[in-house]
């Protein structure tokens, strides 16, 4: 039998917990074949939704699920943690400032870091999703110095989902049939949506260029410059803006698919293409290291790997600077807030 994961979920009784938590336990995010223990972490007023959360989960009896704990101690919900997934964050309020924002985050993602380091299993993986994600995660990290600043991560997964499908439906063909799309930089309107290296594999076997294929399906290669900066980029940075006008609240159940294929991939390994997760950077391709910052990357044996030494265009490249500038930014404030 497979040694059992302990999984936390902090924000659990809200709209992406009730999204996630039924994933995680039927054996989406770690395999069927995995017994997962869930820990639900809530603030007070989160409790009773959590544990209405827990009582369905009981209730579909779902064999790899062994326990579910709901608690509002950071302490015994992060308790033996192999994987956490930090969700519940404070959201802009109107009128709030960035640093307000920043201030009211720091005062969750700094003692749940704390926390993490002092309770969570020596092999913890976390997962931020709550934003602003990027800077959450810097944060936690800075109060997690036990813990390799390596794994922490923040979630582009959605940005890179909604891609993929984006093109795949421009080009009429299936999503699994794109690969090596990249999101860079930061989880906000910033983000660098990339297509350069992508490629296109046809319904019998051949590889060719996405750029390519695309080109033909548009018209030029200059149409497809085109649309590529006003069309297909606005279309993914603003896609939960459009999910928010259309729902009426924002986007939950594919935040939570996300964040299932981030951890996926993260525990269990890249197939032949990369995906793209904000990882701690190590000065690859001129993000200042130590920022958590979106990259193209496989995973093998549990840790990430950044892609190295691709190409990259001037509009990629320029684009890249305003998100890195906007992380860094991010981060002398919170430094200067005391926050890390
Ligand atoms: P909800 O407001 O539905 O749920 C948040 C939950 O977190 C609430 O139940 C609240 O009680 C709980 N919570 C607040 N502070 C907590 C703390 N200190 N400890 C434990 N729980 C706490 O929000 P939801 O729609 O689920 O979104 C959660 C977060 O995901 C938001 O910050 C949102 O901005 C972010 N998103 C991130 C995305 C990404 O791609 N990285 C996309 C989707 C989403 O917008």
């Amino acid at each position: 039998a497979q040694k059992p994961v302990t999984v936390t979920v902090t924000g659990a009784g809200g709209q992406i917990g009730y999204a996630l938590l039924f994933r995680i336990a039927s054996g989406a995010m770690l395999g069927p074949q995995t017994p997962v223990r869930l820990r639900l972490l809530e603030i007070p007023a989160g409790l009773k939704s959590a544990e209405g959360s827990a009582l369905e989960l009981q209730d579909c009896a779902f064999p790899a699920l062994e326990s579910v704990e709901v608690t509002d101690d950071p302490a015994r919900g992060f308790d033996g943690a192999n994987v956490a997934l930090l969700v519940g964050a404070r959201p802009r309020g109107p009128g709030m400032e960035r640093s307000d924002l920043l201030k009211a985050n720091g005062a969750i993602f700094g003692p749940q870091g704390a926390a993490i380091n002092a309770h969570a299993a020596e092999d913890v993986k976390v997962l931020v999703v709550g934003n602003p994600a990027n800077t959450n995660a810097l944060i936690a990290s800075a109060h997690a110095p036990d813990v390799p600043p390596e794994r922490f991560n923040a979630m582009t997964r959605l940005d890179h989902n909604r891609a993929l499908a984006q093109l795949a439906q421009v080009l009429d063909v299936p999503v699994a049939s794109i690969s090596n799309v990249t999101i860079w930089g930061n989880h906000s309107a910033t983000q660098v949506p990339d297509i350069s290296h992508g490629i296109l594999t046809g319904p019998d076997g051949t590889q060719g260029s996405l750029v390519g294929a695309l080109a033909k399906a548009i018209g030029s290669a200059q149409d497809m410059a085109q649309w590529f900066a006003t069309t297909f980029i606005p279309r993914v940075a603003q896609r939960g803006a459009e999910i928010i006008e259309v729902r009426g609240s924002s986007s939950a159940a594919s935040a939570a698919a996300a964040a299932i294929d981030h951890v996926h991939d993260w525990v269990l390994g890249t197939g032949s293409s990369w995906t793209s997760a904000a990882v701690v950077s190590d000065g690859s391709y001129g993000v200042p290291r130590g920022l958590v910052s979106s990259f193209p990357v496989t995973s093998q044996q549990g840790s990430w790997h950044i892609e190295q030494q691709l190409e990259m265009g001037a509009d990629v490249r320029e684009r890249l600077e305003v998100s890195v500038n906007e992380l860094v930014e991010e981060r002398e404030m919170v430094r200067s807030l005391g926050l890390i």
